[in-house]
């Protein structure tokens, strides 16, 4: 599977990938060996913007020095113990994670599937041990098109064929209901056994998917009034990237469960975390959950140096700002190709319009061509979610790349 439009170096790496690795991505044709900042840089030398930021993950743009040095620093004396001992980071860690977004506690895991897969085993355990639901007759409602990750009971709730088509049988005790529709939910929470509904406050995977304002606030609303826990999904939406530290933060709303992870770690190893108060998060007692990883200390050293960097660089108010730039000037572009600019903060989405189904991926490859990244989901969308330390005049510069390259077709 070699391309003529990558050197034969670049070449070299993409054969030992087709050869050696499982064909599980289809990756645009690009080998990097670099990242700094807003910056990718490729093997032959050649300089992007990097418009995806790792999925969200590199919030605080690639290699934060901050970062790097707790990394470093803190691989050198001590990476994990397991959590059979103690170690003098962990408690820190969640002193200060808990007191950054107000809860009682945190359980440390690491990928942000694992996440989910804590705040359901959370939820299901305080219904049993609070609500009163019989045993395993715990429910958990989800949203069409949500996306958490590929494990079997994140696929369970999956509405996309490609994540579960020919992986089941599923995880029982799953439903889903309408995005944005708080009808459905309120109908939904009419059956008792109901333990939570875990929703993204905006979808990311589905393409960048901003529910009506006042959702959020309603969710909350019908969560307390039906005793059910509203878990929220912060993993793409969280970390400063939609312009608020929260997503939940733009209608002020409280997750009983908040599940945190990618942009944790700034892009440098897997850190997740889930927050919630002592009466759900004490229902789980020594032996019933964890994680080999979970908590060690390189993690957390990372975890304290992300969260700071957030909040010193003020990376909200920035993706605030840029995010505002960004949706003003493709507007300008004035392109026919686009027909929808969706976004809040910098996790931003424009849906390309074009009788050729492959045009937005062919649109990428141009963009690629003339210098940033950026990847198609779901065939018709393209994200532009740069890391969060992007200036205005880099912004500027990569709408006039944007410009360039749909002016190419
Ligand atoms: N929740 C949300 C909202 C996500 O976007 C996850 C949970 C799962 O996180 P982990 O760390 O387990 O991947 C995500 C992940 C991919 C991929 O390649 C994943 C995401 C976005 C795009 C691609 O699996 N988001």
């Amino acid at each position: 599977m070699t391309t003529d439009i990558l050197s034969a170096r670049g070449n070299y790496y993409l054969e030992l990938e087709e050869k050696f690795g499982a064909h599980n991505y289809h990756p645009l044709p690009v080998v990097l060996s670099e990242g700094k900042g807003v910056y990718l840089t490729d093997i032959d030398g050649k300089k992007y913007y990097d418009f995806l930021s790792g999925y969200s993950a590199v919030n605080q743009g690639h290699c934060h020095p901050v970062i790097i040095e707790a990394l470093i620093n803190q691989s050198k004396k001590l990476t994990l113990t397991s959590r059979a001992f103690h170690n003098n980071v962990l408690g820190e860690y969640e002193e200060l994670i808990t007191s950054y977004f107000g809860y009682d506690k945190v359980l440390p895991m690491n990928t942000g599937v694992e996440g989910g897969e804590t705040a359901i085993k959370l939820a299901r355990r305080w219904a049993y041990t609070h609500k009163g639901v019989p045993e395993n007759k715990a429910k958990v409602i989800f949203a069409d098109g949500n996306f958490w990750g590929r494990t079997l009971a994140a696929i369970s709730s999956s509405t996309d064929p490609s994540s579960y088509k020919d992986f089941g049988p599923f995880m029982p005790g799953f439903s889903t209901i309408p995005y944005n529709d708080t009808v459905a939910l309120e109908a939904a929470l009419q059956d008792p056994n109901v333990a939570a509904f875990m929703v993204e406050p905006i979808q990311g995977e589905a393409g960048v998917v901003i529910p009506d304002e006042g959702y959020l606030q309603k969710v909350r609303a019908l969560c307390t009034e039906y005793n059910v826990l509203f878990i929220a999904d912060e993993i793409q939406t969280g970390l400063c990237r939609t312009g608020k530290m929260l997503a939940c933060d733009h209608e002020n709303v409280r997750p009983d469960i908040l599940i945190l992870g990618k942009a944790l770690s700034g892009g440098t190893m897997p850190v997740a975390a889930i927050l919630a108060d002592d009466e759900i998060m004490l229902t789980i007692k020594p032996g019933e959950h964890g994680s080999t990883y979970g908590g060690n200390p390189l993690a957390c050293a990372v975890a304290i140096a992300s969260l700071k960097v957030l909040r010193d660089e003020k990376m909200a108010e920035n993706a605030e700002a840029m995010g505002i730039i960004l949706r003003e000037e493709l507007a300008k572009l004035n392109s026919p190709l686009i027909i929808t600019i969706r976004g809040k903060g910098l996790l931003n989405a424009v849906v390309i319009g074009h009788e050729n189904p492959e045009a937005s991926w062919d649109i990428c490859l141009k963009l690629r061509d003339n210098g940033l990244l950026a990847k198609p989901t779901h065939g018709d969308k393209i994200r532009f979610a740069p890391p969060l330390v992007i200036t205005k005049e880099q912004m500027i510069e990569c709408v006039g790349i944007i410009g360039k390259s749909l002016g190419s077709f």
